[in-house]
């Protein structure tokens, strides 16, 4: 096992990737920026180095500075995290030729999953079912184009190969306007992914977001640890995750995650991953491989017992996963909820002090983050401070315990979406399971013409 790991990102998921250190006896090596030096899971490490100036460019992605500061503090492996250098398949590389390990999947997996048409290409031959749409990417010519919409079916989505997470889609619903916008695609994708290839799906229009946690290691031995329901989502930004994904028979989920642990062997994946999926009509469709760990791998955490970050390390370490399929169950229920420092009616960011932080506990709750009374949030990352994980023996024991909390939890001096929360906790639509990626905008929609704020 390694002595030594240095932490290449920041807040919250810089403690929890700590935290496991510290349960696996490795010492720690965080990397900062400037405007993160007071913060207290920096001082909580083993050691420190500062990178750089406060944008993430100058520091969180400055690749030789990460790497400099691996070779002065002699670390053996790099955890990425989130975000960031985590699904940078150049990274991973140059840690690896530098002599360390990328706390990771091979460059090549990261590679193949950052072009979704690699991506959907692999798990379509690996027996993953996929969205309906183009093989491949979309050919040049325009009679082509128009051919293959025909057989998809209207309304389609174009897609950016270089894209993912919402980045470079549009959905079209004729033909008359399916030319300009395969156009108009293809150059946003040059300009924004340096790559204009793309490629065609039909668009599901009212689906829901479900994933699927997998681990693998270098053995090809490979288990899925069941799904995360992501639907309760604004403008792409996951705010409340939950698993089991409700109303989804296990036989299904089941039937689909083998699928998921069998492309994971038959591709030689290697370490954590997450399989992305739509769920309509009960059907579920492949659309993208994410290759780090997740904002929202607590909730499988909490429901199957594995700790993900320590078999990330362990994986990546080269040991052979002990975990067999049979032995992974799926205990109870879990829900996540994101806190954000942001203005709870224009969603912008409110960075600023934290002059009162309270946090929740008691049964069946988990808190992770590196906020504390008096912490300054920069105004320069991501905007969310820490998230509240409950689970309980239900799905309605823990959306009671997650109400609970919220009304326990108290964050002064910033803005926060503290109160969004406790609103869809007691949404009956949240509450009844099983909304789809569009609940959220429309029910803030209503909102605003309900003119109540
Ligand atoms: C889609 C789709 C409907 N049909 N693909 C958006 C993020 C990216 N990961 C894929 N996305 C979508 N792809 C087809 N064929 C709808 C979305 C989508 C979405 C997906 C997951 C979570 C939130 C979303 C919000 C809007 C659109």
């Amino acid at each position: 096992m390694f002595e030594k790991i240095l932490i290449a990102n920041r807040g919250e998921i810089a403690l929890r990737i700590q935290r496991a250190c510290r349960e696996m006896g490795i010492r720690t090596v965080v990397v900062h920026s400037e405007a993160d030096t007071e913060a207290k899971y920096v001082k909580l490490a083993d050691e420190s180095v500062c990178i750089g100036p406060a944008p993430s460019k100058d520091s969180y992605l400055n690749i030789p500075a990460i790497i400099s500061a691996a070779e002065v503090t002699d670390a053996e492996a790099i955890h990425p995290g989130y975000g960031f250098l985590s699904e940078n398949a150049d990274f991973a590389e140059r840690v690896e030729k530098s002599g360390f390990v990328f706390i990771g999947p091979r460059p090549d997996s990261i590679r193949m999953m950052g072009d979704k048409v690699s991506a959907k290409d692999a798990m379509k031959r690996a027996g993953v079912p996929v969205v309906p749409g183009s093989e491949g990417a979309l050919p040049e010519d325009p009679k082509e184009v128009v051919r293959i919409a025909r057989a998809v079916g209207y309304p389609v989505i174009i897609k950016a190969a270089g894209g993912g997470g919402g980045r470079g889609m549009r959905v079209v619903h004729t033909e008359a306007a399916l030319l300009n916008a395969v156009t108009m695609t293809r150059s946003e994708a040059g300009s924004a992914f340096g790559n204009p290839t793309v490629y065609m799906e039909k668009f599901l229009e009212n689906p829901r977001h479900i994933e699927i946690q997998v681990l693998a290691d270098e053995f090809r031995n490979a288990v899925y640890l069941g799904e995360r329901d992501c639907s309760m989502q604004r403008r792409h930004q996951k705010i409340i995750e939950e698993a089991p994904a409700p109303g989804i028979s296990r036989r299904l989920i089941d039937k689909i995650g083998l699928r998921c642990a069998e492309a994971c062997k038959k591709i030689g994946y290697r370490g954590a991953g997450t399989f992305e999926f739509l769920f309509e009509n009960d059907e579920f469709y492949f659309i993208e491989m994410n290759t780090r760990v997740q904002v929202e791998h607590p909730v499988t955490e909490l429901v199957t017992g594995i700790d993900i970050v320590q078999q990330q390390i362990r994986i990546a370490a080269g040991e052979k996963m002990l975990l067999r399929q049979r032995d992974i169950e799926i205990k109870g229920h879990a829900v996540e909820c994101r806190i954000n420092a942001e203005d709870p009616y224009r969603f912008t960011p409110s960075p600023g002090r934290i002059t009162t932080w309270h946090p929740p506990g008691g049964p069946g709750i988990r808190v992770d983050s590196h906020a504390y009374t008096n912490y300054l949030v920069p105004p320069n990352y991501d905007s969310m401070i820490g998230k509240v994980i409950a689970h309980g023996d239900t799905r309605d024991q823990a959306i009671a315990r997650m109400r609970i909390a919220l009304s326990e939890m108290a964050v002064e001096g910033i803005l926060t979406n503290i109160a969004l929360h406790r609103e869809l906790m007691a949404d009956a639509r949240f509450v009844a399971g099983g909304t789809s990626i569009h609940y959220l905008e429309n029910k803030l929609a209503l909102r605003k013409t309900s003119g109540n704020h």
